[in-house]
């Protein structure tokens, strides 16, 4: 039996770091889906601590907030560094790849027509700060020698802007091999390469 019970849209949207941690770890995921359809009757919302999705079960654990649950994976599976410090390296990371994925879904969301070109303009100022740190990284990794759960964020993050801007890596050498590095990585090859993931949409609102 999976140990895990993932509730979420049958979207990639906010649980694609996770599924990939999973994967990676060579972990079970039972899932349910649950429907748009579903979810505006309002009594699955309405079971919801902060009346959203994802949910996330580990035994009696439920857990809600997608980067709570990616922490949690984290420390359970060894992606949460090898000591405090790059723990605390990893959160920072992990916080920085979050700030761009909230203004990623807020484009989508809001306003894809009037501000993609600009948000694609300033993908470069965004991108700095990884591309920094993982040029000097000896291990590829954003902190340490071994790959963390910002790392899995960030990886999917990339994936979910490369559709939005094919070309948005081309000048982020480093941060083009992190991709290619984990994209190989066997078991998140087979992930990525899988019909049911890849057919999810990335967002809920057809837009990419
Ligand atoms: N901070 C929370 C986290 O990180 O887990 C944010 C979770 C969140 O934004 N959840 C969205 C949600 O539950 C789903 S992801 N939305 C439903 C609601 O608030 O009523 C984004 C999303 C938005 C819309 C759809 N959709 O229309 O199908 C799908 C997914």
């Amino acid at each position: 039996m999976a140990p895990y019970t993932l509730t979420y849209f049958a979207i990639k949207g906010r649980a694609g770091p996770l599924k990939i941690l999973l994967a990676d770890k060579e972990q079970q995921l039972k899932e349910n889906v649950v429907s748009l359809q579903d979810w505006l009757k309002g009594d699955i919302r309405a079971t919801c601590l902060f009346g959203q999705l994802p949910k996330f079960e580990d035994g009696d654990l439920v857990l809600y907030q997608s980067n709570a649950i990616l922490r949690h994976l984290g420390r359970k599976h060894g992606a949460y560094g090898k000591n405090d410090c790059e723990a605390s390296l990893i959160d920072m990371m992990n916080d920085a790849a979050q700030d761009l994925r909230l203004k990623y879904i807020k484009l989508i969301y809001q306003e894809y027509e009037t501000g993609k070109e600009a948000f694609i303009k300033d993908l470069s100022n965004e991108f700095k700060p990884f591309e920094n740190i993982l040029a000097k990284s000896k291990s590829g990794f954003l902190v340490g020698d071994q790959i963390s759960l910002a790392d899995y964020n960030l990886f999917d993050l990339l994936l979910n802007l490369k559709v939005l801007s094919p070309s948005c890596l081309d000048s982020f050498p480093s941060l083009k091999s992190f991709v290619d590095k984990i994209s190989a990585r066997p078991k998140v090859k087979a992930l990525l390469e899988c019909e049911n993931f890849k057919k999810l949409p990335i967002n809920g609102n057809g837009k990419q």
